[in-house]
């Protein structure tokens, strides 16, 4: 049914870069970091959108945000959606697509006259990145009860300031509540953000599973000390054992092998000047495996090297866990789904597992979900370049179109 139907790529790719405006960052991508006043702003936009198309918009406690379209019958509605904060260097694409293209598939329909049997969603999730707040996908999280409301509003941040505060100072909370939704299916289009797609020639990923994602702040405190005066011996430098056990991890991720993946992106050093011993240093590693016992291998190396090395060098060491998810498999029926909507578009189409965490794996403990990939250009994301090509979002969106009118009829 409405196999011919097709949504507007040219509107579609209009409203990205019109909410890509929002934090716009010069020479392309944009800052859009939770709960700030760029996430006020593009709430504000893509609600007004909401509005535009004719959907009830509500959202609860935790900020999340529902555009419903009642179908011919009542019940648990077919979902679409992700998220529209991104990382300080985002791109356009990155979540925006998912919650766009489903506004897109609804402006589709509403032309088209169609009302679809169930109730149709359109959704964006607070703070899915947790560059800003960790974890990551915490809106999504609280949404399905895997995290309180009120400890999710207690959380720091980076910054000192915490999400709840922050949270009512955009006036993001709503009044519905959270915990357990209703939803019959969730499918989230999201850009590849690696180089999978590309490489291999292929448009539309059909996405088996999201990989294990553990995220652990580290300090080290030594003593600050005058860099020429003190012998290597009585040394507690902090610096070094920062900048070593990145080093370690580098390693280990090689010697582990396989999908494994580790990273150092955040690092304070203090008090950071060319003549002194480090005293402090607190960094993050984010490890990733689809398989869970190689990642629980990774996490218990790390933690040995760390706690060896501060003995060593007579320095002491704090672990904060940021976030730790297993790996998440989608029900084999959606993703078949997925393959099979692509392919009776006739668009190339592989089975793949998600390298990013995603709002898809949290909805797929609450309801049967599907991730639906379109191709990273050169692979970029998290990164202001960003890009998808016009005819890869067109392609996905109308796969977006055809699993959300099987699965709403
Ligand atoms: O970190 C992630 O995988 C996602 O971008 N939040
Ligand atoms: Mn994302
Ligand atoms: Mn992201």
């Amino acid at each position: 049914m409405h196999d011919t139907l097709r949504i507007n790529g040219q509107r579609l790719l209009g409203r990205l870069e019109r909410l890509g405006e929002i934090g716009a960052l010069p020479g392309g991508g944009c800052c859009r970091l939770a709960l700030t006043e760029e996430d006020r702003q593009g709430r504000e936009l893509v609600i007004g959108w909401m509005h535009e198309l004719g959907l009830e918009v509500t959202s609860d406690a935790m900020g999340n945000a529902f555009g419903l379209r009642p179908g011919t019958e009542a019940g648990p509605p077919v979902m679409a959606g992700s998220h529209i904060d991104t990382v300080r260097t985002g791109g356009i694409y990155d979540g925006n697509l998912g919650v766009l293209g489903g506004l897109e598939v609804v402006e589709t329909l509403n032309e088209a006259g169609i009302t679809t049997r169930r109730p149709l969603c359109i959704a964006f999730f607070t703070n899915e990145e947790g560059a800003r707040f960790a974890p990551d996908m915490m809106g999504s999280l609280v949404y399905v009860g895997g995290m309180s409301l009120e400890e999710a509003r207690a959380t720091e941040g980076i910054d000192g300031q915490r999400v709840g505060d922050c949270l009512d100072a955009i006036g993001a909370r709503g009044e519905a509540p959270v915990g357990r939704p209703e939803v019959h299916a969730f499918v989230e289009i999201h850009v590849e953000q690696g180089p999978v797609l590309e490489e291999s020639g292929i448009t539309i990923g059909a996405v088996e599973k999201v990989q294990g994602i553990s995220w652990q702040e580290l300090t080290f405190t030594g003593t600050s000390n005058h860099a020429g005066t003190t012998p290597m011996r009585l040394r507690q430098d902090a610096g070094y054992a920062a900048m070593a056990t990145g080093a370690f991890v580098r390693e280990l991720v090689n010697r582990i092998g396989g999908d494994q993946v580790g990273t150092v992106g955040a690092l304070d050093i203090k008090p950071n000047l060319v003549n002194v011993v480090a005293n402090h240093a607190r960094f993050t590693v984010d490890l990733r495996n689809t398989d869970n016992d190689r990642l629980k291998q990774a996490e218990d190396e790390l933690k040995a090297f760390v706690e060896q090395l501060a003995e060593r060098e007579g320095i002491d060491v704090e672990h904060r866990t940021l976030a730790r998810f297993d790996p998440v498999p989608f029900a084999p029926e959606m993703v078949n789904r997925v393959e099979a909507s692509a392919r009776a578009l006739g668009h190339s189409v592989m089975r793949m597992p998600s390298g990013a965490g995603h709002d898809a794996q949290m909805l797929a403990r609450v309801c049967p979900t599907a991730m639906i990939f379109v191709p990273s250009v050169d692979g970029i994301s998290h990164n202001i370049h960003e890009y998808t090509a016009p005819e890869d979002l067109e392609a996905g969106t109308n796969v977006l179109l055809q699993v959300l009118l099987d699965l709403a009829e």
